[in-house]
Order: structure tokens, then sequence, then C-alpha cells
């Protein structure tokens, strides 16, 4: 702030700093330098909260973690161009998982950027940003800054949420404003994320077809983790009796003990259901796209609860589409189909017997012994388990292929929005970034299952998680490779394979070496002390845990999906 012949003046960093707090932003994730070092440093002396990252993907999956966590976006600031593109990969991940967040990024000036004059970090970023985030804004002058900010959130978090791209000109940045016109024009937006009821017609359909179905199930997906109505959830799948089925990170948000989940007979469950409730997740990939094996290859009667109207029939037809928000529309059916009898006794039954099966046949693998260094995916991930299992607000982020796979399996989830997986996209690199957000926006411990090829696109985070002193257990299922550590050069070459990491590396020295604590374990039971000395001392702690390098199977689960080297005719 400055004064000029009398009247009081305040510069863009003022502007920005107030619209973000506005808005309900305490938290910026991101890298200094030119030109918004000294924002960032304004951001702080006016006491917000800031956490400075090695690398700015990490910094945008932190932003996208808290967006998903709380309903707030999370906010990114990157400088330009290799700064914004890294962020850029956050913000789009986040984009396609749903998740609220901004992402900030100043830029070189426009006049040089515009008729490509060679200025430092020269980008047209908003082009760049369009077609990775749910919305792309230019800020050319200090005066549309409260507006800017206000459309970003409410583009983030309205209807489908996503990422929000701001480009910050190097102009605007240094342009000021009187103190009282900038009074005038900073405000708080009302309703951010308004309630969208569905329309009762669509209610009625929905209900008719459950009221209808012999075999129904219900599929939960994170949408409906995001949609924070857990009691209405519950409630709906309790009041009907209907086996629901949750997607990888709506895991909890009924207890995986709730005697009516399904998880563990999905391959009886899927294929032979009639009519399947989707509520918030996407006929896509994860659900072999409505169609096939995974659905015993007939067209099931869907019913999708979704909140963006295009999104219905983007792969099969949904026979009742029911657009509204989560919240709205839970309440709406359980009292469309208050007095509807449970679900038939036979078809749960059934169920309940094909999932105390698979879990009698998993339980004597998580337990099994194995020789110290030979531990494998199943008997350490018992350990895992059992760990959580005493400390169930600790967030799980899980990463990998098979050290994803398995986590899924083995490791219950009790409460809701405790995990946090590679998403839609099935992506390596947002373990230590989503570990960071996660545990900015909850306060909550939180433990990370990483493979080890996994962990080594965010592993330079163990320093800021040691500088911040953060919370946070990373556990590096440390195979030796990816997928397997044993393969050999596929030439016969003395050079490693395709697969291979250093044998024998010493993943928990890269948390001594910035201060944390490293332990490195090779049998499940110094594994599970080591995890439960971590989130009771609430200190940085990587374990490295030594797991047999013949552990793992290629792309884990979806294989399916790899494609093989076409056989010599
Ligand atoms: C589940 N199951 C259980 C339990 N829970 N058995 C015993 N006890 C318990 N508690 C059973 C369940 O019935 C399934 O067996 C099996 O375990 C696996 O469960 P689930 O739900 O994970 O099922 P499935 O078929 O794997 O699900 C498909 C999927 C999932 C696509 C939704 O695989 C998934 O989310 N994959 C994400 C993969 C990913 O993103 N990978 C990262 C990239 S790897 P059956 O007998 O009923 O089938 C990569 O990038 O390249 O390789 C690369
Ligand atoms: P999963 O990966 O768990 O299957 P997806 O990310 O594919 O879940 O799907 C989540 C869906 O939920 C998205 O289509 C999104 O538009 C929708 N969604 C998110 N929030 C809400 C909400 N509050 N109300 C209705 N739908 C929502
Ligand atoms: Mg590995």
């Amino acid at each position: 702030m400055s004064t000029e012949n009398e009247v009081e003046l305040v510069d863009a960093f003022y502007m920005l700093i107030e619209s973000l707090k506005n808005n309900g932003i305490k938290n910026i994730f991101g890298i200094p330098g030119i030109p918004i070092t000294a924002l960032t440093r304004s951001w702080q002396a006016d006491g917000g909260k800031y956490f400075g990252f090695r690398h700015e993907t990490n910094a945008a999956m932190a932003a996208g973690a808290s967006g998903y966590l709380t309903g707030v976006p999370g906010v990114c600031l990157t400088t330009p161009a290799p700064g914004f593109l890294n962020g850029l990969a956050g913000a789009a991940n986040a984009t396609q998982n749903g998740f609220p967040m901004i992402l900030l990024s100043g830029t070189a000036g426009r006049r040089d950027t515009d008729l490509q004059k060679g200025a430092f970090e020269e980008m047209d970023q908003l082009a760049a940003a369009r077609q990775h985030v749910k919305a792309s804004y230019r800020v050319n002058h200090i005066e549309d800054l409260p507006i800017a900010m206000a459309r970003a959130v409410r583009t983030a978090v309205s209807g489908r949420p996503g990422a929000v791209y701001l480009d910050l000109t190097h102009e605007m940045l240094t342009m000021t404003l009187p103190k009282a016109k900038a009074d005038e024009l900073l405000f708080t937006p009302v309703d951010p994320a308004p309630r969208q009821p569905a329309d009762p017609a669509a209610i009625k359909r929905a209900v008719e077809m459950l009221k209808g179905a012999k075999k129904p199930v219900i599929l939960l997906g994170k949408g409906a983790a995001y949609a924070q109505c857990d009691a209405d959830i519950k409630a709906l799948v309790e009041e009907t009796g209907i086996p629901f089925l949750p997607m990888s990170m709506a895991k909890g948000l009924i207890s995986d003990h709730h005697p009516l989940n399904a998880g563990a007979a999905r391959s009886y469950a899927l294929p032979e259901c009639d009519v399947c409730l989707i509520i918030g997740a996407r006929i896509n990939w994860l659900l072999g796209h409505g169609k096939g094996p995974t659905w015993g290859n007939k067209l099931k009667k869907f019913i999708q609860v979704e909140i963006k109207a295009d999104e219905i029939d983007s792969n099969v037809p949904v026979a009742a589409p029911v657009v509204g928000d989560i919240a709205s529309v839970v309440a709406q059916l359980r009292e469309g189909l208050k007095g509807m009898p449970k679900a038939d006794a036979e078809w749960v039954g059934g169920i309940q017997s094909r999932v105390n099966a698979s879990k009698e046949k998993l339980a004597p693998t998580l337990v099994k012994e194995t020789a110290p260094g030979m531990m494998n995916y199943r008997n350490s991930l018992g350990a895992v388990r059992d760990v959580l299992a005493k400390y169930p607000e600790t967030i799980l982020i899980n990463e990998g292929a098979n050290a994803l796979d398995n986590t899924r399996m083995i490791v219950d989830m009790t409460l809701p929005r405790k995990r946090l997986d590679t998403g839609t996209w099935g992506i390596m690199g947002m373990g230590m970034g989503s570990c960071i957000g996660a545990t900015v926006a909850t306060g909550n411990a939180v433990v990370a299952v990483e493979g080890d090829s996994a962990f080594g696109f965010s592993g330079m985070e163990v320093e800021t998680i040691a500088r911040y002193k953060l919370p946070i257990t990373v556990v590096v299922m440390n195979n030796g490779g990816i997928y397997k550590g044993n393969e050999e050069n596929a030439g016969g070459f003395d050079d490693p394979s395709i697969s291979s990491f250093t044998p024998g590396a010493r993943y928990d020295m890269m948390m001594t070496a910035f201060g944390g604590v490293g332990v490195s374990v090779d049998t499940p039971a110094a594994l599970a002390a080591a995890i439960e000395e971590g989130i009771k001392s609430r200190k940085p702690t990587l374990i490295n845990a030594i797991i047999d390098p013949d552990a793992g199977v290629e792309s884990g689960r979806i294989s399916n999906l790899n494609i093989e080297r076409k056989k010599k005719a």
C-alpha cells in the first residue's frame, strides 16, 4: 500500500489476497519465482498458510486433494511457462477426477508474449490450459480480480467440480488502485455450489425402477463421497437393504465392514444384478464402460445420479437418469422409496455368502509368514490393514500397480473420504502432493502406501514433508522395480531391464537426509510397528518395506489393457 497525492493505493497483490480470503481460501501450494515471489511472500506476511514444494505438479496434486476433501478449491500458485506446465499436469488430473482447485500462474508480459518477442518464460498459458481444465480465465486488470476469483471458485465447485486456471498477467500484477475503490469491489460470493434437486418426474422413474428390481445393487463413486451427505447415503442403503459396492475412493463412505458391502463379491454382484443405482460414478473404463464381462454381457437397467447432464448415456443407455446434486437427490429418493420392502433376502444372502467366502479365502494369505526380505503384497498389506484399523481417522494415499490393487482389496476403510488414489486416470505421481494436501486440509495423520516406482514421481517432496514437519508416514513397497524387481534385460545385455531399479535401494535414507524418521523393514511385524510409531508420533516418516522382487504382476489387475507384441508369423 502506498500514498500518492493523499490517495491511499493498493496493489494487485492486495486485491488478489483479499479475494482469496473472501472465498475461504486458507492455504496456497506452490513454488515462488519471477514474477510471483513477492506475491507469495505477501500472502504469508498477511497470515496466509503457504506450502512451498519442489515440483509444481505435486503442489497442484496437493491443491486437488485438498479440494476433494473439503469442497473448497485448493489453490496452486506457479511461475510462468515450465512452472505453469508442471502445475497444469496436476490441474488436468483434478479436472479428470472432479476435484475443485484453482491454478494461479504469473505470466510474462502480454505485450511481448502476444508478439512472440521472446520474453523470459514466454508462453500463451491461457491457450495451453484451456483443454485441460474446466475453464481458464485471464485477468488483464486489477479491478477485475474480485470477479475473476469469484468466477474461478464458482466454476471450480459448481456442477461437476474441476480445476480452473487464472492467468495473472505481468501488466495486471503491476497495477494499483485507490483503496476506497478496491474495498468497494471486493466481495464474498453467495452460495457458490448451489443445491440442484432433481426433477420429481426423474425421481419417480428411478423409484419405480428400484421398486420393480429383483436383484438391485448400488454403486457408490467418489462423487458420492465428495457430496458429503454420508448419513443420508447410508440410510438409503439400510432402508432399502440393497447391497452396495464402493468405487475405490468411495471405500469407507459406508464402512467396508457393513453387512451390505458387496465389494468382495464384485464379479458376482455386477454381472448378476438387474438394476444398478449409480451414485456419483462415471460408467467409464473402471466400470468396463457399462458392458462386457463386468456386467455379464447384458445391458443393465442403470439409474444414474449425476450432476452433469451430458454424462448420461456416455457409454451405454441409462434407463433412469437423475440429474441433480447427490445430497438433494438421495434425500428425494429416500422420500420416494419410503415403505418399499427390503431387497430380496435370497439375492442379498447370495451376495453375503460370496463376500464371506472371498474374505475367508484371502484371510490366511494376509498373515502368512515369509522369510525376512521376502514379504509379498498380501502379508505386508495385512499388517498395514491391522494398524490402520486402530487409527480409522488416518487418511490413506495409495498409488502403484500391485501396491494399488492389493491395498484397495486388503486395507478396509471405515470412514468417508479417507482414501485417495490414482483415480480416474490411473496415474502415478499423485502420492506425496496428495499426502501434503490431505493433512493440510484436515489436520489428520496420513499414511501413504506407494509402489517404489510410483513413489519416484513425487519422491523429492519428502523434503517438503520434513520441512513442514507434517504427520505423514510413507511406506515404499520396495520390490526393486516397476511391477517386479527381477526382470532381465530383454536383449540379454548388461544394462538394467526396462522395469528395474537399483537393487537394495534405501528409500528410508531419503527421509533421514532431511531430518525425518527413516526405517527399513523386512517383516510384516516390523512394518506394522513402524507405521504405528509414525502415526502416533506424527513425525515425518519413511518406511522402506522390502518386498520379494518376484512379487507382483505386470499392470496388476488391469493387465488386459496392455498390448502384447504380435507373434512372428
Ligand atoms: C474386494 N475383493 C475382496 C475384498 N474386496 N476379496 C476379499 N476380501 C475383500 N475385502 C475382491 C473382489 O471381489 C475382486 O475379486 C478383487 O478382490 C478385486 O476387487 P476390485 O474391486 O478391485 O475389483 P477389480 O475387478 O480389480 O476392479 C476393477 C477396477 C480396479 C478397474 C475398478 O481394478 C481398479 O480400480 N483399478 C485401478 C487400476 C489402476 O489405476 N492402476 C494404476 C495403473 S497401473 P473378483 O473375483 O470379484 O473379481 C499402470 O499404469 O501401466 O500398469 C500400468
Ligand atoms: P469414480 O472414479 O469413483 O467411479 P467418477 O469420478 O468417475 O467416480 O465419477 C464421479 C461423478 O460424480 C462425476 O461424474 C461427477 O460429475 C459426479 N459428481 C460429483 N459431485 C457430485 C454431486 N455433488 N452431485 C452429483 N454428482 C456429482
Ligand atoms: Mg515396484
